[in-house]
């Protein structure tokens, strides 16, 4: 009878043992999580749902900006080098995809791709690496739909009313953008003869500002401007140029993408060009690929190779109310 009791006690003591033993024993998973502008309130909302996935699943996060190609390829030495299983990045350059593709494998590190996805040798989309990103024509086309709305409400004719389509054309989700948007409008019976395109040289407020001015000085004649862009930033940038030649909320009409780069304007006393955004999930952004590659790395479960995610509208009237339900404010 004695014997009996002890065998089972010894066994769990011994599998107590063990348990910690292989506790102690599985590495810790380390991600990092790079981003190619990491001044943007939207990268810097995709770090924060990523540290929340951090935290609720217990894995350490490295938050890397990486605004050029060597900084990228400097963290992914740093990342292997100590000890990191895997990374996010959205890259500073598409074209990299094919060396950080490679760094990567060699060191082992699995690899996600988010939002900007990598461009193969060939000219197209490296469809082999697991990304996620937005249905950039969908959003780009909601876009267009929301300026065709407004035109339509305030009465605009299309003699008196111009486009102005801020590209970055170098960049594959910033093109499928303002083409989407472009195809709505003329879907919706806007001329394609009164959309006018205004490169960014930087894809930052100054870039697209700069780039609006030119097209402001070419077209002083046009009375009312509707402006879509890659981002929130690139309408930011022309809206300021709008405003510098008295353009306002009554006279243009700008919407953007991203929802996240925008609401210090929202917040403005009085309205200015910026009328809208399509909000993106920077949760889905962030915490869902730091999650994705964290299962991937522990259980062996490989994500799916595409996911994309959409895009709500936000206006005045309704951001503190979007904002709040998903989570971004209190
Ligand atoms: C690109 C843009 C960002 C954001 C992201 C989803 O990287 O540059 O502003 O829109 O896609």
């Amino acid at each position: 009878m004695k014997l009996m009791l002890a065998l089972p006690v010894r066994a769990g003591v011994a599998l107590a043992l063990f348990v910690v033993a292989a506790h102690a024993a599985a590495p810790a998973v380390k991600i990092g999580f790079l981003v190619k502008q990491p001044e943007e309130p939207w990268f810097q909302l995709e770090w924060k749902f990523a540290d929340q996935a951090a935290k609720e699943l217990g894995f350490t996060l490295v938050k890397i900006g990486a605004t050029d190609g060597e900084k990228v390829l400097n963290a992914i030495d740093s990342l292997a080098a100590g000890g990191a299983q895997g990374l996010v990045i959205c890259t500073p350059d598409t074209r990299l995809g094919p060396g950080i593709n490679a760094k990567a494998r060699a060191a082992n590190l699995k690899l996600i791709s988010v939002d900007d996805q990598f461009v193969g040798a060939d000219g197209k989309p490296m469809t082999k690496v697991h990304h996620l990103g937005i249905s950039a024509s969908k959003i780009g086309g909601d876009v267009g739909q929301t300026l065709a709305a407004e035109m339509k409400r305030r009465g605009w004719t299309a003699a008196d009313t111009a486009v102005c389509a801020v590209t970055l054309d170098e960049l594959a989700t910033a093109k499928e953008r303002t083409d989407g948007a472009i195809s709505a409008l003329q879907a919706a019976g806007f001329p394609a003869n009164r959309i006018f395109k205004a490169a960014q040289r930087t894809a930052d407020i100054p870039g697209s500002f700069d780039a609006t001015n030119v097209l402001l000085t070419q077209k002083p004649e046009v009375k009312h401007w509707l402006v879509c862009a890659n981002n929130d930033n690139g309408v930011l940038g022309a809206v300021r140029a709008l405003e510098g030649r008295g353009f306002t909320a009554e006279t243009a009409v700008g919407v953007g993408i991203n929802g996240t780069d925008c609401i210090v304007e929202f917040e403005k006393a009085k309205p200015t060009p910026f009328f809208g955004s399509m909000l993106l999930s920077a949760k889905s952004h962030g915490y869902e690929t730091a999650k994705m590659l964290f299962t991937w790395i522990k259980d062996g479960k490989e994500p799916p190779l595409d996911s994309r995610t959409v895009g709500v509208l936000i206006t005045r009237d309704n951001f503190r109310q979007v904002l709040k339900e998903q989570g971004i404010r209190d």
